[in-house]
């Protein structure tokens, strides 16, 4: 089959249906660029000195691994200079991250987790960087958190590279999801999936069930249909998977279909769950549903959800298109 690099498969979208402007194609090629640098700093492991904790914490107040700050780093200094952002906003940042006036500025605004899962980091299980893209407001002088508070529906496009036996590139620019393996020896990335699609149905189901104590109503009685398997509501048996890293369970997802939730539960009741809107929720319901899927918040689509704090959280439920909307029609009885 013959090789389609990320570079050649976005200057033949730009050509064909223009969705894709210059800039925005400079962007995405930075970012992809700065993932193959997260993934060999990732992939020295205990040979890089990279491992273990960083002795401080994110806004989040979660103990920052030493490879969080470095993939942080590497995503910032990658994407200053270029002239196509006017400001940045990461998971591992408080505030947002205007581009230095030494630079010039863009009208692209980019959001980050840069490196998701990353309690899996030290036993070597997959983890990932998500981006997310916004237009800057028409007119926005200096950048703002207020500039960044758009719903998920006004993203331009939305990605993640997984770190995993291969590292794959996930992109959405509102055309459909195309995936692209970095090829270790070249340094390029080949496209190696196109117009990917979700089935609409699936016997599979992600959840932290250590948390079933604390579920409300809907997700309990959701959970437990499916556990009651081929005796129960469903007439199907159900097998579960949970590896605590949202890229991993979203890219076996996109590629075999399941149920990802993290709902919100009466740990804490005041906050709408574990996951951020802006750098996780909401390109990952994006990337979701341009490959049929669908993303809730149990009640409303996740993209529809106006956004009030850069680090707001939301509960997540992703997936195949059936069970969402099963799951979401119960939080609605
Ligand atoms: P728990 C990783 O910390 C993360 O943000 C997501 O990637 C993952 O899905 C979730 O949290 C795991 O949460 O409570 O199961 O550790």
């Amino acid at each position: 089959m013959k090789r389609v690099s990320l570079t050649q498969f976005l200057v033949e979208q730009q050509r064909q249906n223009n969705s894709i402007p210059a800039e925005l194609r400079l962007l995405i090629e930075v970012v992809a660029r700065a993932c193959k640098t997260i993934s060999h700093a990732v992939g020295k492991g205990a040979l890089g000195e990279v491992l273990g904790t960083a002795g401080s914490e994110n806004v989040q107040g979660e103990v920052q691994k030493k490879l969080d700050i470095i993939s942080n780093e590497i995503l910032l200094e990658a994407n200053e200079w270029g002239g196509h952002l006017a400001a940045m906003a990461s998971e591992e940042m408080e505030t947002i991250h205007p581009i230095p006036n030494r630079y010039p500025r863009g009208e692209y605004l980019l959001m980050f987790d840069p490196l998701d899962g990353s309690s899996n980091i030290d036993v070597n299980v997959s983890i990932g960087t998500i981006f997310s893209v916004l237009k800057a407001p028409e007119g926005m002088s200096t950048p703002t958190e207020q500039d960044f508070l758009q719903p998920g529906t006004k993203q331009v496009a939305a990605g993640y590279a997984v770190y995993g036996p291969q590292t794959v590139l996930v992109l959405t620019t509102g055309n459909g999801v195309n995936c692209f393996t970095l090829d270790r020896e070249m340094g390029s990335w080949v496209l190696t999936q196109s117009n990917v699609q979700i089935p609409a149905d699936t016997k599979e189901f992600a959840i932290n069930a250590s948390n079933s104590r604390h579920w409300y109503p809907p997700v309990t009685r959701y959970v437990d249909e499916m556990l009651a398997g081929k005796t129960g509501p469903r007439g199907k048996d159900f097998n579960m998977r949970w590896i605590a890293s949202m890229v991993a369970d979203v890219h076996r997802i996109l590629n075999r279909g399941g149920i990802f939730m993290y709902p919100a539960d009466l740990r804490e009741p005041e906050k709408a769950g574990k996951l951020r809107l802006m750098y996780e929720a909401n390109p990952m319901a994006m990337i979701v549903e341009q490959a049929g899927g669908m993303a809730t918040n149990g009640k409303e689509r996740i993209l529809d959800i106006q956004p009030t704090a850069l680090h707001q959280r939301v509960a997540v439920f992703l997936g195949s298109r059936n069970e969402v909307e099963l799951v979401t029609s119960y939080h609605k009885e």
